[in-house]
């Protein structure tokens, strides 16, 4: 799907983030594949209609040659995005490293990876230096295409240095910052060594983000406790400067998955996947393979639920279809094993010779066939550890007009908030708790279950990306003129 934009618009959005929404692969000096990218931010930024938007970002892949950056930068220009080229070592200690092993984890309350925690704390600042570096490069290609008037986005924990970049050579330009992760308790965030340096930058932003006021009100406690700033209200004020602080919580573009359901392709899929499953109850669930996503646990609950429950056995099947992400990485690697060992476990223990109760898969699935399988699950399951929002419990919602079926959530997932009056919610860690609320989900009642679709419907289907990027560059605008205000006072 392209990429949309609207003429004509009132605005310019530079909208940088750490990765294009476009993946290329090299194919001769100077041919280039693009393919458009699976993910949660690409998901949502497809939606946004209003601006003529622009993408500055890293394309994922290492290019040396001056012959390969130029032959690049044209091929993605037609899709209005702009390269931003990291060298190999670099992406090593930014991006694998300070982003992936420090930030990621510590974000979502993991800690330190196990594995090499000792080599993480003593690469720290080599790997902070290169996410600095890594940031003003951003900075660098932004201001080379920035124009008077232009709204800039930054987006996500890979870039918390790039509104102070921005800022010190462009005060006027209007920048804000959303954070896609949870933000912590300003008790995990005052473990980091750069803790002060890493606010101080984020509060160079005009308008910083966050999915839920949860999240918000931990910066802002994380920026009063550790820097002694002001909290007010509005936001975080340093001398007279206010940097707005607030919720924003994303959506999803409704409107491409309700209407998805109706094109042939997914019919087929739909057919396909009754045949196949058909007399079963579907219990779904969809995530990278990443320790966040809770994916053993929520294994170990259903194991738990096949044991209590033997007269759901062969009457019951879990797909549960799992992204491989950052296969290189000894953690993830290790976390596949243990979920393909759980898998075997539970498929031996009760499986039968016609029939296993998971189907595990290890890869992504192409749009067609994921909004048939949202569309034909009887129960989607999610078991975050932590998650800033979670996308797929949305798209879940908007794919089950007709079947209404029922959404467990983990309460540590943003959209716990939003969706938590029609969802049930679940501590991950309880596998018993989990294990009765599968139970109760099967033998939910149609009106009960119609009461909750009905609720979490309304809201995906008015809480939309489009309606989230649109109220947030808004709201960069007016805070400002705000902030100039203030100052004149
Ligand atoms: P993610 O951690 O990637 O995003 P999520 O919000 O669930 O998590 O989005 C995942 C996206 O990838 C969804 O659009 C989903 O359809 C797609 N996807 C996942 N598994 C897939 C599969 N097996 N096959 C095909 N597609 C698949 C981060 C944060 C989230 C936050 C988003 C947006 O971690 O908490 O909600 O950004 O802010």
């Amino acid at each position: 799907r392209e990429i949309r934009d609207k003429q004509p618009s009132k605005h310019r959005l530079l909208v940088v983030a750490n990765r294009l929404p476009v993946s290329a692969v090299r194919k001769g000096e100077a041919c280039w594949q693009l393919e458009v990218s699976a993910g949660g931010l690409v998901s949502a930024l497809l939606g946004i209609t209003e601006f003529e938007t622009r993408w500055i970002g890293w394309a994922g892949v290492n290019v040396p040659d001056e012959v390969g950056r130029k032959s690049l930068a044209e091929s993605l220009a037609k899709k209005r995005c702009v390269p931003v080229f990291l060298d190999e070592d670099l992406v090593h200690l930014y991006y694998n490293g300070y982003c992936n092993n420090i930030l990621w984890p510590l974000f979502h309350y993991l800690g330190l990876p196990q594995e090499d925690w000792l080599a993480t704390i003593c690469n720290y600042e080599s790997q902070f230096d290169a996410y600095k570096k890594a940031n003003q490069m951003f900075a660098d290609v932004v201001k080379e295409h920035y124009q008077e008037g232009d709204v800039v986005w930054c987006h996500d924990y890979h870039l918390m240095f790039l509104p102070k970049c921005l800022k010190e050579k462009t005060p006027n330009m209007k920048v804000g910052w959303f954070l896609h992760t949870p933000f912590p308790s300003s008790e995990i965030h005052r473990t980091m060594p750069s803790r002060s340096e890493l606010l101080t930058a984020v509060l160079a932003a005009d308008l910083v983000g966050f999915h839920t006021y949860d999240y918000a009100r931990h910066f802002v406690s994380a920026c009063t406790r550790i820097l002694g700033l002001e909290g007010t209200p509005l936001g975080v004020e340093d001398q007279g400067r206010l940097t707005r602080v607030a919720a924003f919580p994303i959506g999803i573009d409704s409107d491409r998955f309700i209407s998805a359901i109706q094109l042939p392709q997914v019919k087929n899929h739909i057919k396909e996947f009754e045949g196949r499953f058909g007399g079963r109850k579907v219990m779904l669930g969809v995530d990278r393979l990443d320790m966040i996503k809770g994916i053993p646990q929520k294994l170990l609950a259903f194991e738990n639920f096949l044991e209590e429950n033997p007269k759901w056995h062969d009457k019951v099947v879990l797909l549960q279809i799992a992204v491989p992400t950052r296969t290189d990485v000894p953690e993830y690697q290790k976390l596949t094993c243990q979920v393909h060992e759980i898998v075997g476990r539970i498929n031996g223990r009760f499986g039968t010779l016609t029939s296993v109760p998971i189907h595990h898969l290890d890869r992504s699935l192409d749009f067609h066939a994921l909004c048939a399988l949202y569309a034909i699950t009887d129960v989607a399951l999610i078991t975050s550890l932590r998650d800033g929002m979670n996308l797929v419990s949305y798209e879940f919602v908007a794919c089950q007009a007709s079947k209404k079926g029922v959404l467990i959530l983990s309460e540590f997932a943003g959209a716990a908030q939003s969706l938590g009056a029609g969802a049930i919610l679940v501590n991950p860690w309880n596998v018993t708790e989990v294990a009765s609320a599968i139970a109760y989900a099967l033998n939910m009642p149609s009106d009960e279950r119609e009461k909750r679709h009905h609720h979490n419907y309304k809201h995906v289907t008015t809480h939309t990306s489009q309606e989230w990027a649109e109220i947030f560059v808004s709201e960069l605008n007016d805070t400002v003129v705000e902030a100039q205000l203030r100052k004149k006072q």
